[in-house]
């Protein structure tokens, strides 16, 4: 396999349970052609989200973020592809859902800053440390994916 593949963190955020967005927006991934190694729904805690969001912990508004973070479980993915972590952040859509562009997930199912219905991570080193921190090493899935042979050409695989 390419050494171009790589595993990116995805979270479905409360706002997106709360209002029944889980399907449709696996979907997009799916049809992407990404690849799902690891699903689960699960609580965070304050601990949790204090690391996942560190860069954020002295904002005014972390205590916000974390409080609707802890709304409801949420749902937390693996997904695997050639620069995966660059076109799952694409297909997210910037942090500001009302701005970001239409077609993107953010961009088509949401209006806020801070309710925007999806994590993503943002870098490759980020996507290998988030990954650990929501999956224990059991819980991400070595399989084939026949797909594979049409979503890529033979010298991309
Ligand atoms: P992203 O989720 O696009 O990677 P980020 O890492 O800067 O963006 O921020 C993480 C989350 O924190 C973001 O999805 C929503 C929340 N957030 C960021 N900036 C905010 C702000 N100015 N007000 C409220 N929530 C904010
Ligand atoms: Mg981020």
């Amino acid at each position: 396999m390419s050494e171009n593949f790589e595993k990116t963190l995805v979270l479905i955020k409360p706002d997106a349970i709360q209002r029944s967005l889980v399907g449709d927006i696996i979907q997009r991934f799916e049809r992407k052609g990404l690849k799902l190694l690891g699903l689960k729904m699960m609580s965070l805690d304050e601990a949790v989200l204090r690391e996942h969001y560190a860069h954020l912990v002295d904002k005014p508004f972390f205590a916000g973020l974390a409080k609707f973070m802890k709304s409801t479980p949420v749902v937390a993915m693996c997904w695997e592809g050639v620069e995966a972590v660059a076109a799952v952040r694409l297909i997210a859509g910037i942090t500001k859902a009302r701005e970001a562009d239409a077609g993107t997930i953010r961009g088509d199912f949401a209006m806020s800053v801070s309710c925007n219905v999806i994590h993503a991570s943002d870098t490759t080193e980020n996507a290998e440390i988030e990954v650990k921190r929501f999956f224990n090493s059991d819980e991400i899935y070595d399989y084939d994916k026949t797909e594979y042979l049409h979503i890529y050409a033979d010298d991309e695989r």
